[in-house]
């Protein structure tokens, strides 16, 4: 039943923060609450999120691509009937592993859960994965690696109140949440980015690298530290593995060879070491700046390496934390859509996993597929020899979205079939052959996982507009139509969380001891959480992760070996500059739900590029006229925004914009190696004016 007033969290980023709806369909209003990390603060994407929920072009009835190449609106039963009729045939022709699945970080955790067993159950196919390959991969990696689990920040966001000195590489939060920055104001910010963002701006010190050296300024970072005698030999020595293999590495990486390579003065790099090393209470932190990288996964580690050398991770008051992404970024990699996941963020290559989550599906372990192919690969693999026939998207608009996006859409067309399940037209919707409209936020119950690893109530207002159904019945009703039964894929949201808690037991992400009972009563519920033992009491929730010891069996954080060897593409004399993409306050991601916000769109109402008045002055560029940026993969339109803090050999553009002014019409799809993440954040390029006529 809808009620006119609920608390529940924003839909969009991973801060969730805590909000009150009151209204009815039509006329809904949103109030910031008292929650502990926005604590009365919404952004401004927070406030206007009501708009979208009532857009103009709303999808409310399921569309299906007729002869003339239209999308016509049909009933659920014709829509889903055609789509499990067409899986099942492309499955018997080419195998299983010819229907591929994409899901989204903004998913809730039931529906992220369902996607997976879907996948694995329903089609059989080892195809799936979702737009955080795109955001987290590297964190997650680089975090698994080092300290045996990976959950964005291992301790409360009010940890970070009593921070006296916090680095923040590669993140913008002023900007993509801003509500967080009340509880770094009391710490002194060391912020390195290559461009002077709102964030770097009420830093104490930014470094301004140039964009893909990251890893060459953290080897730098531990040099001086080390060689400056601010090593932590005794907490290296008692809680660690790894340190000289580390520091043979970084020790070739002095200061003033780090200023060649990036760009930062030595002196800067020193500062920024003393600082930090010089803090009682001091954390090292990552975002998507350092991390969208060929070299990803190895730059995060020289940023634990680092906070490792100094004794921070695991230690009240002090530790690493990556700042997740997407409203559902931590737990829409715990539950099994991801390539190599189970539920518990269990790895499906794990026999013991395997049998657990089998037993839990009644099923055999050996009719689990294997691990699939990150994002990227899937859709690359789309119609060639081997790959995929069929797509399902839920919650991704990776048209907009996927690095090198002009081939992305070339891939995608090359489907048999395209279904995508979305409540608003994007670019992805307009390719598909399919289109499953599905409810909101404030129109459904579910849970999230914020980055902080706390588990939230989402909370229905309203009950589902027109004919669209939760994401939780769409995957149901083609479950059924494939064979399994009602059962095995419920629909109520606490069903599917309860069995999520089963399946995720004994795992790293235990939510077994969760349930929606709890949650309601307002316990701050992090995980891991395990059941309570017979006759024990609730465990309470880790807040804290790694005090005592850290997840890997012998309890020590892991140091990794790593090197700088550069981006994937250099700048040449065709493309002489490096692009950089990222975000701006006032849309989220793709702008798909932003851009419908009439005051959003207003303020930013198209694509802009980022440049510095000396490169603009030598490339012939304008203040406010619309620039071509060109890559080796295409070309983008933006209006150019002369930036004097901006470094003379970058460019930023947002990543917020669809048609000519879409920034992934530039990036490299290169990935990471190992963690699949793409380049995001390098792209060799030239700038110049176009001529505009008057009309
Ligand atoms: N307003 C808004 N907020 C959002 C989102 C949004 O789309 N809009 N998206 C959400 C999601 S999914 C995510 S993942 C987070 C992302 O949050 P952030 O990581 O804060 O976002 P970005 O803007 O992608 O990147 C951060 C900064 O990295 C810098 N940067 C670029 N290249 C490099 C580099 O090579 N090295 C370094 N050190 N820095 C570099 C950029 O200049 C930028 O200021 O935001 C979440 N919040
Ligand atoms: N160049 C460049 N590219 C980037 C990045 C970058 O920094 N630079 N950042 C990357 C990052 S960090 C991210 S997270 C990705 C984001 O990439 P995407 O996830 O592809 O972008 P969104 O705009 O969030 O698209 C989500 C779509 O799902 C829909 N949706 C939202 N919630 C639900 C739901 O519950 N169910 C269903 N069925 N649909 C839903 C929305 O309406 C929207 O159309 O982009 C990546 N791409
Ligand atoms: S910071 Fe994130 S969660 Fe908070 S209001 Fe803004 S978009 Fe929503
Ligand atoms: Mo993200």
């Amino acid at each position: 039943m809808a009620e006119h007033h609920v608390a529940t969290h924003c839909p969009y980023c991973a801060l969730q923060c805590g909000t009150e709806l009151t209204g009815d369909t039509g006329a809904v209003s949103v109030s910031p609450s008292w929650f502990p990390v926005n604590r009365g603060g919404l952004c401004r994407k927070g406030w206007t999120a009501p708009e979208v929920l009532g857009s103009a072009d709303r999808l409310y009835e399921p569309l299906l691509r007729n002869e003339h190449g239209e999308l016509v609106a049909t009933d659920w039963d014709d829509a889903l009937d055609l789509v499990a009729a067409k899986l099942r045939d492309l499955a018997s022709e080419y195998g299983p592993d010819a229907v591929g699945v994409f899901g989204g970080g903004g998913l809730t955790n039931e529906k992220a859960y369902s996607l997976g067993k879907f996948a694995r159950l329903a089609l059989g196919t080892s195809r799936i994965d979702y737009n955080g390959r795109f955001c987290m991969a590297a964190a997650a990696t680089a975090g698994n690696a080092a300290f045996g689990v990976d959950r964005g920040l291992p301790f409360p966001v009010t940890d970070l109140d009593e921070a006296e000195v916090i680095l923040l590489a590669g993140g913008n939060p002023a900007e993509t949440m801003p509500p967080l920055m009340q509880h770094l104001e009391g710490a002194e910010l060391v912020v390195i980015d290559p461009r002077r963002s709102a964030t770097a701006e009420r830093a104490k010190l930014h470094l301004r690298p140039r964009p893909g050296t990251d890893l060459a300024l953290a080897l730098g970072l531990l040099h001086i530290a080390v060689s400056e005698g601010w090593h932590d030999a005794e907490y290296t020595a008692r809680r660690t593995t790894g340190f000289e293999q580390a520091w043979a590495r970084a020790v070739g990486w002095w200061p003033e060879r780090v200023e060649r390579v990036t760009g930062v003065p030595a002196s800067a790099q020193r500062q920024a070491v003393r600082m930090l090393a010089g803090a009682r209470r001091a954390y090292v932190l990552t975002g998507r700046g350092a991390e969208q990288h060929g070299d990803g996964a190895d730059t995060v580690a020289g940023f634990i390496n680092l906070a490792l050398a100094l004794g921070l991770p695991g230690v009240t008051g002090s530790g690493y934390g990556c700042l997740t992404g997407q409203g559902n970024g931590q737990g829409g990699r715990e539950h099994g859509q991801k390539a190599d996941q189970l539920p518990g963020y269990r790895l499906i290559t794990d026999p013991g996993a395997r049998a657990h989550v089998a037993g839990v599906w009644g099923v055999a372990e050996e009719s689990l597929p294997g691990p699939g192919i990150p994002a990227t690969r899937l859709l690359e693999s789309a119609g060639t020899a081997g790959g995929i026939r069929a797509l399902l998207v839920f919650g991704a608009n990776p048209v907009l979205s996927a690095p090198h996006a002009g081939l992305a859409r070339a891939q995608l067309s090359r489907l048999d079939l395209l279904v995508v399940a979305d409540f608003l037209p994007s670019e992805t919707t307009r390719m598909a052959d399919v289109v499953l409209p599905v409810t909101q936020w404030a129109e459904e119950e579910g849970t999230m996982t914020n980055l902080e690893g706390r588990v939230l109530r989402r909370r229905a207002l309203l009950p589902p507009p027109g004919r669209a159904r939760s994401d939780l019945e769409v995957l149901s009703g083609l479950a059924v139509r494939l064979g399994r039964s009602e059962t095995s894929f419920p629909t109520r949201a606490s069903a599917v969380f309860d069995e999520l808690a089963r399946a995720s037991a004994g795992g790293p992400a235990d939510y077994s001891g969760i349930d929606y009972e709890r949650l309601d009563s307002g316990e701050p519920l992090h995980w891991p959480c395990p059941a309570e033992p017979e006759g024990g009491s609730p465990h309470p929730g880790t807040p804290r992760l790694f005090l005592d010891s850290f997840a890997h069996p012998d309890g020590r954080a892991r140091f990794t070996a790593v090197d700088w060897h550069g981006p994937a593409e250099s700048t040449d004399h065709e493309y002489p500059l490096v692009a950089t993409t990222g975000r701006t306050s006032g849309h989220y991601q793709t702008g798909e739900q932003t851009r419908r916000v009439e005051e959003l769109s207003e303020a930013e109402p198209e694509s802009f590029v980022r440049l510095h008045p000396d490169t603009a002055a030598r490339t012939g560029v304008h203040d406010g006229q619309l620039a071509r940026v060109s890559s080796a993969r295409g070309t983008a339109l933006a209006r150019a925004r002369l930036d004097g803090s901006m470094r003379q050999d970058t460019l930023f553009l947002p990543i917020h914009y669809p048609g000519t002014g879409c920034a992934n019409l530039l990036t490299n799809p290169v990935l990471d190696p190992r963690s699949g993440i793409p380049e995001f954040k390098v792209a060799a390029v030239s700038i110049s004016g176009v001529e505009e006529v008057d009309t």
